[in-house]
């Protein structure tokens, strides 16, 4: 006999999920710093996962309708845009704390997002990965799509009884489709953990360029100075020996306990752009924010500016999840247009939009002055700013300042 549950709960689920497909995205008015719009909605949440991954749909083996396999969170997701349309590889984290990746993919590259309906189906290599997560999609000029990922593995090495210590490593897939993935060899260097290794979109002296993450153990960086930079002679089976560091941790600043290439940089005509993120410790734990740089065109390790502080940090509800307190990119897509979006996902638990132009982001590289360091130095370099304002507001009788 059907339940009375079923078919309700089933229309009622229907009718909330499409809703929330179908909800258009719009500009927060209240945020105006210039360098880019926020958007109001998170454009993946663990509610955009389809019902037909959660619930067994079968009336007779499930007459309550629960859901048998949740999502817990959709995060810090790649990017790429093919053909007109974006294609976001989320990090998709069941409520066994698993994670793995799904393709969602709109025309629109603010709302509308639709997860394909199967996740992707990672091979493993012979070392099974026990999690993975953090994939940055880069298309390379060898004319593959590449997936580098975080694998996380236990620790071997740990001793008995501790069940927490893992190693991070740098996984290696390729497609042409985003649908057939072909693993690789795991990245190899001499660290003994990497996380958020990217591939630089282009040869480099012939080889193959990569952005590291030396660090000694599973969660602090240690001695890995920061964002790193190597070279390897071949793909399938990528190993370096020589990391040099081309960003570096600094005290007192955003990126005092660690830092992370975001997605690939991208390339402009002053050089190429990069997003990273920044770690800094607090009596609330770790803080989480996302920084812009830019690079050599030539030289793409040789970094030419450095814009002083975040560009992005958690605001509002951003600043809640699982993690609170993190802003985390690791996707972006710059158009042919000039528009530029940039994917970052809050407290490990949604994903968002932000709204610029590679013009406006190169504007803030370019002129946003470097952090000074320290406290009085900070002070002389605003202060220069406000005597040079002071002076044209008066030249041009727009304000008059308060003299004190
Ligand atoms: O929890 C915040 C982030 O922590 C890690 O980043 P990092 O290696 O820089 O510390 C990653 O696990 C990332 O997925 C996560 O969002």
């Amino acid at each position: 006999m059907p339940s009375k549950v079923f078919t309700p709960r089933l229309k009622a689920l229907t009718a909330q999920h499409a809703k929330l497909i179908k909800r258009k995205n719009s500009v927060d008015k209240n945020w105006n710093n210039g360098v880019f719009e926020r958007y109001r909605n998170p454009v993946l949440t663990r509610d955009h996962a389809p019902l037909f991954w959660r619930f067994d749909l079968n009336e007779k083996a499930n007459p309550f309708l629960l859901e048998r396999l949740g999502i817990n969170a959709v995060l810090n997701p790649g990017a790429i845009e093919l053909d007109g349309t974006i294609y976001l590889m989320a990090r998709v984290e069941g409520l066994d704390r698993k994670s793995f990746f799904a393709v969602a993919a709109s025309k629109s590259p603010v709302d509308g997002f639709r997860f394909w309906d199967y996740p992707v189906t990672m091979p493993e290599t012979a070392e099974p990965d026990t999690n993975v997560y953090d994939m940055r999609l880069v298309k390379h000029e060898d004319g593959w799509i590449y997936g580098l990922f975080c694998t996380e593995r236990k620790d071997p090495k740990a001793p008995r009884g501790d069940t927490s210590t893992a190693t991070a490593q740098c996984g290696i897939a390729r497609t042409k489709d985003l649908k057939k993935w072909e693993r690789l060899p795991d990245f190899k260097s001499r660290s003994p953990q990497q996380r958020n290794v990217v591939l630089h979109p282009e040869f480099v002296d012939g080889k193959y360029a990569f952005y590291t993450r030396p660090q000694d153990d599973f969660i602090t960086a240690g001695s890995g100075g920061g964002i790193g930079w190597a070279l390897a002679d071949k793909i399938d089976g990528a190993e370096v020996h020589d990391e040099k560091i081309m960003d570096a941790r600094v005290y007192h600043t955003i990126k005092e306990v660690k830092n992370g290439q975001g997605p690939a940089p991208i390339k402009t005509a002053k050089g190429w752009l990069h997003i990273a993120h920044g770690v800094r410790n607090t009596a609330a734990g770790l803080r989480y924010v996302i920084y812009a740089f830019l690079s050599d065109l030539k030289d793409p390790n040789r970094v030419t500016h450095r814009p002083g502080g975040y560009l992005i940090a958690p605001e509002g509800e951003e600043r809640v999840g699982d993690v609170s307190n993190v802003t985390f990119c690791n996707a972006a897509v710059a158009r042919k247009d000039g528009s530029l979006f940039i994917y970052y996902a809050s407290s490990d638990t949604r994903c968002h939009v932000a709204a610029t132009s590679v013009e406006r982001l190169l504007d803030y590289v370019l002129n946003t002055p470097e952090d000074p360091l320290r406290s009085a130095a900070c002070v002389q370099q605003r202060c220069e700013l406000i005597a040079k304002n002071l002076r044209l507001m008066e030249s041009n009788n727009l304000f008059k300042p308060m003299r004190k």
